[in-house]
């Protein structure tokens, strides 16, 4: 069997196997075992920064699987990692053109960055390797490769959402980025509609095609493009919500919370994640309410991250104040209606956090999928579940539609839908979470990379067989 090179800004796994897994989010974990399954390469970014101008990959080696990881300068870091990547992709795949800025020095340090990873990564490639890159940060990653005459079959897979055409052309460079994925054989989104959005472009603006079975002709170049909505693992969820550590965090929030009801909340700290209008729509059930006062508490969890970008400084002060006005406004000596914790947890810790609560939050304006929705689902005690409200601009609305599904810019709709949770009977709390449960079991993480990975082979092989007649 071919070999797994998987290619991610960061290198998750590479220090220390275990405790990374209780730390890191599930994708890590998945990424990993793809590349236990088969043997593989992860390589990325280190996460550190160097005055070395001459760098070679640092490889360690656990089993099958090998880590190279490369520094950075803080050049590098600052053009491509916070400039092109967190201040002009991020925002505008997130739809948000009001917070991109767009810097010809950022972009052209990012494509620097992406051919010195093109580089060490060739040095390392064997001829039957499977080549996967992974996300926004690694774009052009694919033709950097090409360029240095790579025939392996390569994919890409996009974790965010990828904008309609519309928003796509205030992108000053547009073109290079579209055309850029014509250099990998196989492209995946999370949605159907991300897709359609691409598939848009490429026939509206790169006067391209779209054949059957998603094969899409622009630029010269014939690639497939097709939808794979990412997933859990949800047995290994669901055993991890029943695990020991799981359940001391249960018990220690439920003692805590004195028969009341725990509204929560997980969300990296993001301006995409919608979390003042999260806390804005409690306040208005709040206000409404005023039987529900004493009742409920919403606990937000908020690891940080990006810190070195204005925006995300900029967030974390807002939802300081925010939460701050609202519990001064409501609280009472012996109840705060929110508990705002900005750090982050042990996963075990998170699975006790979500089999503790009535609701999940989950309202984001954009989100490429979103896992948490998932992993609540997944957590829930099956005989006394509690009930998910999902944005509809989550990927995960689309296969979790037996949620509470809201529009998270309607305060008074996601209000109503926290009392309608709150109040919810067992019979149809159950009904609900099964239906939800029945779609992740299905589609599971396993499910999700062997789907990538078998796409990729197919189409890949026989790209690559072409390629060299
Ligand atoms: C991007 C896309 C897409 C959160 N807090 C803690 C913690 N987490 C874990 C969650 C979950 C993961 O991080 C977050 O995943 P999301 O999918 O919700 O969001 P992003 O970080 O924005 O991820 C997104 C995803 O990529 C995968 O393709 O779904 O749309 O934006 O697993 O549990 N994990 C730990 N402690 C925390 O405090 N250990």
């Amino acid at each position: 069997m071919s070999r797994i090179v998987v290619v991610s800004n960061r290198v998750a796994v590479a220090r220390d196997p275990e405790k990374t897994r209780a730390r890191a989010g599930g994708l890590a974990v998945a990424l990993e075992a793809t590349l236990r399954e088969s043997g593989g390469l992860w390589f990325g970014w280190s996460g550190e920064t160097t005055q070395n101008r001459h760098r070679t990959p640092k490889v360690t080696k656990a089993g099958q699987v090998s880590y190279a990881i490369l520094d950075l300068t803080r050049a590098e870091r600052n053009e491509y990692y916070n400039g092109f990547a967190n201040q002009t992709l991020w925002p505008l795949f997130h739809y948000r053109t009001d917070l991109t800025t767009y810097e010809r020095g950022h972009e052209k340090g990012y494509v620097e960055v992406n051919r010195f990873f093109a580089r060490h990564l060739a040095k390392l490639l064997r001829q039957d390797d499977l080549v996967w890159v992974h996300d926004y940060h690694l774009l052009p990653m694919g033709e950097e490769l090409r360029r240095l005459g790579i025939p392996q079959p390569m994919g890409f897979f996009l974790h965010i959402p990828f904008p309609p055409p519309e928003i796509l052309l205030t992108l000053p460079n547009h073109e290079a980025i579209v055309r850029s994925l014509f250099a990998y054989d196989l492209v995946g989104f999370q949605t159907p509609s991300d897709l359609r959005a691409f598939q848009v472009y490429v026939t509206q603006e790169a006067g391209g095609e779209v054949r059957r079975n998603s094969i899409v002709g622009a630029f010269g170049r014939t690639i497939r493009t097709q939808a794979f909505p990412i997933s859990i693992d949800t047995r290994e969820f669901a055993e991890m919500a029943d695990s020991q550590a799981a359940k001391r965090e249960y018990e220690r929030t439920r003692a805590s919370m004195r028969g009341r009801e725990l509204i929560l909340g997980v969300d990296r700290l993001d301006y995409s994640k919608g979390l003042r209008e999260k806390f804005r729509s409690f306040e208005r059930f709040l206000d409404q309410r005023a039987k529900s006062r004493g009742k409920v508490v919403l606990m937000q969890i908020a690891p940080p991250s990006r810190g070195d970008v204005a925006e995300y400084r900029e967030i974390r002060r807002d939802l300081e104040q925010l939460t701050g006005h609202i519990n001064g406004r409501f609280s009472e000596p012996d109840w705060v209606p929110i508990r705002y914790l900005n750090r982050s947890f042990q996963r075990a810790n998170l699975a006790g956090l979500y089999r503790a609560s009535r609701v999940a939050l989950v309202t984001p304006f954009r989100d490429g999928m979103n896992l948490v929705a998932k992993e609540f689902v997944a957590a829930q005690s099956p005989d006394d579940p509690g009930v998910l409200i999902i944005s509809r601009f989550a990927g995960a609305a689309r296969e979790l539609n037996d949620a509470l599904v809201v529009n998270p810019y309607d305060t008074d709709g996601v209000a109503n839908a926290i009392n309608r949770a709150l109040t919810m009977r067992r019979r149809e709390r159950v009904e609900r979470w099964s239906s939800m449960m029945d779609v992740l079991e299905d589609n599971d993480l396993t499910a999700w990379r062997r789907k990538y990975v078998g796409a990729l082979r197919r189409t890949g092989l026989s790209a690559r067989a072409s390629r060299s007649l």
